[in-house]
This record gives structure tokens, C-alpha cells and sequence, in this order.
């Protein structure tokens, strides 16, 4: 039974390259000598290459590499040009934000302009990199689906550290680059807004994101299960059930009563993972825009109980008579 315990892939396929379809004339050349290497194809196919470049690969990449740039030398400035303390503390080290005090204009250098350099460049990276998604897609003649959920992620990484701080007026209000510094704006967030787990949508984005390791759990494992009866040639299956998927479906219809069709299991994993971001963004704009205290909304919405009255009500000594006006 072992045999069938299949977690790495054991077909590789060795022939001449597959160099894709012909492009259109609008199109440009696909770049690099292909060749295989077969620890990759335990994970992968194992043929690299060619790839599509393109100009918005091209600028995309060009943009990604400013960033990391403008990031990682203002990281090591920050450690007096000592390479060693660089690497030491990098996961320490950040760029951050401009302070409150310049709002949404155009602070110094040094006060946050590079932070708001970097991240004009590493947004613009993002954004071709996704229209290059698109277009590779409709080259191909596929759906863009891809790209849709990649726009999902890109909302909430713009509601982060654009849409929310162009609503709270502040670029103060965005996310400092740098590994543990965006942890701690993350724990800070949370509890300058009275607690992120009352926000009904920070609880949506994690049902979907739960989901989605449940769901592609499930459906990973399935696969691999039925693939000693092909299951793993997916679409033939969807357009001709064999065995595979017949199995498949039975499997979950006798452990839990209900299944998804070969399908319909890639539309429940993709809305999941939309859905996560998509929440999730939603649930941040909300912040400190229309709601200041999650868990103060929380109580008056009678989610969360308030807390009993311990402790005598605290008088403002300032407000006393006697005191300081
Ligand atoms: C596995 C695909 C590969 C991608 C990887 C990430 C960089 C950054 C930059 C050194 C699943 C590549 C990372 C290019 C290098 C410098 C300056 C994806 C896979 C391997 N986070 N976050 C991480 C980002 C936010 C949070 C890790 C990015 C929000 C928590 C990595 C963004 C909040 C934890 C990282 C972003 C938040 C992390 C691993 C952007 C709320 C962790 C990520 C663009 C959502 C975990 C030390 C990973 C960790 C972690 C990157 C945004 C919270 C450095 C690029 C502001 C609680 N985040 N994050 O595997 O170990 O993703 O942190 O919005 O515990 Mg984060
Ligand atoms: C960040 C989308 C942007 C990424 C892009 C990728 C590159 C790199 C490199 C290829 C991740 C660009 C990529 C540039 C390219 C290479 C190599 C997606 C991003 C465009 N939380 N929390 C979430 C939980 C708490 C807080 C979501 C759990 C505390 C804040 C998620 C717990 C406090 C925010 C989630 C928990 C707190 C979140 C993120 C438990 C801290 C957010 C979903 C068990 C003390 C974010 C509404 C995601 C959000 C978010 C889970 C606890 C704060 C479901 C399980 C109470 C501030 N939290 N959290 O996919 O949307 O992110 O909130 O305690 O902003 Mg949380």
C-alpha cells in the first residue's frame, strides 16, 4: 500500500522542450535556452524556461528592484554602513513611514520620503506585474482568473499602505518596511483600534483563510489519493468522469454526506482565497475611518459584554476642586 502514498511527483517527462504556442505578431519573443533539471520536476515540471518577458515584466522588475534598492541600502544607513550589522539585524531593521505630523504631504528624504519613494515603486511593480498576468492570460487564450484573485491580494495591500492612509490623512498611518517592524505595526493596529478580533471582517478574512488551508488540504489530498486512477488529469475527469473522480466524490459523500465536483472544488478554492483579502481590506478601511474601537462597537452592537464594574468610578483629578484648570 505504500506504493500508493504518492507526496512526490514520480513521472517526469524528457523530450525535446515544449516551446508553447506561436505568438501574435504584437507579442515579442519568448527568452533563454530551455533545459531540465529533475529536483525540480519533483516539485514541478521539471523543464525551466523559456520565459516570457515583456516590457511590463520588464519595468515591473525594473520597479521591484528600485524598491528593494531604496529599502535595503536606507536598512543599512540605518546600521552605519557596517555590513555585518546589516545582516545581523535585518530582520530588525526598517523604512518607515513619514511621522503624523506631515500628513499626506511631501516630507524630507530622511523624514520618510524614501519610504514613500519605495513604495510608489514597489505599488508600480505590483500593478504591471498584475497587467502582465492579464495579458499573458488573453494570450493564451485563457480566462483571467488569475489575475482577478492576484487583485484581491493587491486591494488590501493597497487599502494597507495607500486607500486607508489617503482616508485617515496621514501617511504615518501606512505599514513600515521591514520584517518584524511590519509585525509590530500589525500587534499596534490591532490594539490602537481597541482590538482587532471585534472587527466583524478581520473575522471573515480569517474564516476564508482557515478555509482555504482546509480546502486545499482536502483537495490536494484527494487528488494524490485518486491519482493511481488518473485523477490528477483534472479536466479530463470534469468533462468525462472516470473512476477517479467518481471515487473522489464518493470518499467525501460517505465521510461527510455532501461533495464537490471536480469542478466546482477549484471555484470553492478560489472564492476562498478571494475572499480572504477581499474581507480582509474591507475590514481595514473600516479602521480608525468609521469605527475608532472594535471592541467599544462591539458592545453597543451586543457582540461582546462590557466589562463588570470592579473598581469605584476613577475621578479626573485635573477636574477636582483644587485641581489644576
Ligand atoms: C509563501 C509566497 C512567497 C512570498 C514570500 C514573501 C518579501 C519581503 C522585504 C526584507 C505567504 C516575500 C517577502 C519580498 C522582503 C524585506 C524588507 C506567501 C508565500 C516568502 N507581508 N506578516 C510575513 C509581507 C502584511 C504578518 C513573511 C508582504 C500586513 C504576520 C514575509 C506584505 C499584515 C506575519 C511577509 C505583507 C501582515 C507576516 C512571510 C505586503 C497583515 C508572519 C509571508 C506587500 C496581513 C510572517 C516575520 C508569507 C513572518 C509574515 C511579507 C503585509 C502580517 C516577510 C510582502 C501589513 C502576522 N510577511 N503582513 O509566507 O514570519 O506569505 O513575519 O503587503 O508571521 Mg506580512
Ligand atoms: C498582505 C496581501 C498583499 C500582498 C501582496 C503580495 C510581494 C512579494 C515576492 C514572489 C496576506 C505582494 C508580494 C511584494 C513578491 C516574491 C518572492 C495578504 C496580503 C499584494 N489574525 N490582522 C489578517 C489572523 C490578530 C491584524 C488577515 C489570525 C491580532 C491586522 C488574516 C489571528 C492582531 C491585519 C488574519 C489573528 C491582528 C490582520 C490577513 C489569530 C495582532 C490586516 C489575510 C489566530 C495582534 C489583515 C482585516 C491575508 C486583514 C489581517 C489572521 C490575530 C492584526 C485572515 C488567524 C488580533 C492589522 N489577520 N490579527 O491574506 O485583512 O494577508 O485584517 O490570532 O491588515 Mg489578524
Amino acid at each position: 500500500m505504500v506504493e500508493y502514498q504518492n507526496i512526490f511527483s514520480r513521472v517526469q517527462v524528457r523530450t525535446a522542450p515544449d516551446m508553447g504556442i506561436p505568438l501574435d505578431s504584437g507579442s515579442w519573443e519568448r527568452q533563454g535556452e530551455p533545459f531540465f533539471s529533475y529536483w525540480v520536476g519533483k516539485i514541478g515540471n521539471a523543464q525551466i524556461g523559456p520565459i516570457y518577458l515583456g516590457w511590463t515584466g520588464i519595468a515591473s522588475l525594473v520597479c521591484g528592484i528600485i524598491a528593494i534598492e531604496i529599502i535595503g541600502l536606507n536598512m543599512w544607513a540605518s546600521v552605519n554602513w557596517d555590513l555585518s550589522e546589516f545582516i545581523r539585524q535585518l530582520p530588525w531593521l526598517a523604512l518607515e513611514p513619514p511621522p503624523p505630523s506631515y500628513g499626506l504631504s511631501l516630507p524630507p528624504l530622511n523624514e520618510g520620503g524614501w519610504w514613500l519613494m519605495a513604495g510608489f515603486f514597489l505599488t508600480t511593480a505590483i500593478l504591471l506585474w498584475w497587467i502582465r498576468m492579464y495579458r499573458r492570460a488573453r494570450a493564451l487564450g485563457m480566462g483571467t482568473h488569475v489575475a482577478w484573485a492576484f487583485a484581491s491580494a493587491i486591494w488590501l495591500y493597497l487599502v494597507l499602505g495607500f486607500i486607508r492612509p489617503l482616508f485617515m490623512g496621514s501617511w504615518g498611518e501606512a505599514v513600515p518596511f521591514g520584517i518584524f517592524p511590519h509585525l509590530d505595526w500589525t500587534a499596534a493596529l490591532s490594539i490602537r483600534y481597541g482590538n482587532l478580533f471585534y472587527n466583524p471582517f478581520h473575522a471573515l478574512s480569517i474564516v476564508f483563510f482557515y478555509g482555504s488551508v482546509l480546502l486545499f488540504a482536502m483537495h490536494g489530498a484527494t487528488i494524490l489519493a485518486v491519482s493511481r486512477f488518473g485523477g490528477e488529469r483534472e479536466i479530463e475527469q470534469v468533462v468525462d468522469r472516470g473512476t477517479a473522480s467518481e471515487r473522489a466524490a464518493l470518499f467525501w459523500r460517505w465521510t461527510m454526506g455532501f461533495n464537490a465536483t471536480m469542478e466546482s472544488i477549484h471555484r470553492w478554492a478560489w472564492w476562498f482565497a478571494v475572499l480572504c483579502t477581499l474581507t480582509g481590506g474591507i475590514g481595514i478601511l473600516l479602521t480608525g475611518t468609521v469605527v475608532d474601537n472594535w471592541y467599544l462597537w462591539s458592545v453597543k452592537h451586543g457582540v461582546a459584554p462590557p466589562y463588570p464594574q470592579v473598581f469605584p468610578p476613577v475621578a479626573d483629578p485635573a477636574a477636582l476642586q483644587g485641581g489644576l484648570q
